[in-house]
């Protein structure tokens, strides 16, 4: 007999683009046994998408290292000492050498990190031509540059840029403890400006970092509650740098990250959910859990921004196993 499951939907008498979901809803939902939230998952996952189809986007960091922010989770920063080598803006030629490559390789998109709290103009006007050439290969473009100024998110736009990627990493009341350079308001208040100059946003957050399941719910309800919620949601499983505050960071149960991947599944069923940073670190059967849980999307390539993804190759034969098709 099948389990009668007693969690709440978003509210029905609001029109379907309003669904407000409470903290306390996904709370709820993460509170499941895990295969009944699993099931769930699926059942909307298979009522919005292929569930065997994903979709990959590779990275390059075009600017690497010495930031002035103190995203405690960041080896990027530039006080704290990871050992990570600086590196100036890449030149146009080297991105797209990169991106052709990412190409060859099948992915989709390809999306250029700069390790900035926002860029300067006179960095955007370079940005701004790499997102020109590259989509000019024939691939979708997203950038994630950190805070934009007003009319800088129009100027991208007109570049043809595709997807915005800008997190806001934790739940509100978690966010002060995490960082302290800037606020989530200052990322909420990029996140209006990339919208409303009409680019998709991509948003997500960070798991594992000491943060406290109602801390996550509270993370995926913010997203969820985004109207309209993120086209592409990462959900990043911190990775530990050494020499970040969060090093050494209690680990997480797996199973509460697949559950964190259903419940974002559940409230953004229309959005691409990626299982994103920490892939190097799980088993292949651990992987196949998330995309059990609805995640269909992935960073593909040797690289994140500065530390390890697995290898294209071990990532085709993991899709190749689970009878699963790139988008
Ligand atoms: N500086 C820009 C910004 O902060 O938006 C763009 C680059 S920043 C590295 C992009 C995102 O990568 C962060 O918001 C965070 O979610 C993720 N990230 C950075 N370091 C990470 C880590 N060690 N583990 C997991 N995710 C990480
Ligand atoms: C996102 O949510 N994750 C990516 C991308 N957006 C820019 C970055 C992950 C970074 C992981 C740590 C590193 O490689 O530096
Ligand atoms: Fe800088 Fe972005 Fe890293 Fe924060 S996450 S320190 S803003 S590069």
């Amino acid at each position: 007999m099948s389990a009668v499951i007693p969690v709440q939907s978003a509210p029905a008498d609001r029109p379907a683009q309003a669904k407000r979901w409470t903290v306390a809803q996904i709370d709820a939902l993460f509170a499941l046994p895990f295969n009944d939230l699993l099931y769930r998952a699926q059942q909307v996952h298979r009522g919005h998408f292929d569930p065997n189809a994903i979709q990959r986007s590779t990275l390059l960091s075009i600017k690497t290292g010495g930031c002035s922010e103190d995203c405690g989770y960041c080896s990027q920063a530039a006080r704290y000492n990871t050992g990570l080598e600086r590196d100036e803006l890449l030149p146009l030629d080297e991105v797209l050498a990169a991106a052709q490559a990412a190409k060859d390789n099948g992915a989709s998109r390809f999306c250029m990190g700069a390790a900035w709290r926002g860029p300067k103009q006179k960095d955007l006007d370079q940005v701004i031509e790499m997102v020109r050439e590259v989509k000019s290969l024939g691939l979708e473009t997203c950038v994630t540059l950190g805070m934009l100024r007003e009319g800088q998110a129009e100027q991208l736009k007109g570049a043809g840029l595709d997807y915005y990627n800008h997190n806001i990493d934790t739940a509100p009341e978690f966010y002060g403890k995490v960082i302290g350079t800037h606020s989530q308001d200052d990322r909420f208040d990029t996140l209006d400006k990339v919208r409303g100059a009409g680019i998709n946003v991509c948003c997500g957050g960070i798991i594992g970092m000491g943060e406290s399941r109602r801390m996550r719910a509270a993370l995926i309800a913010e997203l969820a509650n985004m109207d309209p919620p993120p086209e592409s949601v990462p959900i990043n499983h911190l990775v530990q740098v050494e020499g970040t505050p969060m090093a050494d960071s209690a680990p997480l149960d797996p199973f509460e990250f697949v559950r964190t991947i259903a419940c974002a599944r559940i409230t953004m069923p229309s959005s691409y959910v990626r299982l994103s940073a920490g892939r190097q670190q799980m088993s292949d059967e651990l992987q196949a859990l998330c995309f059990l849980a609805g995640a269909n999307s992935i960073f593909y390539g040797d690289k994140l921004l500065t530390t390890g993804n697995p290898e294209a190759n071990r990532d085709r034969s993991l899709l190749e196993r689970l009878d699963m098709t790139a988008v």
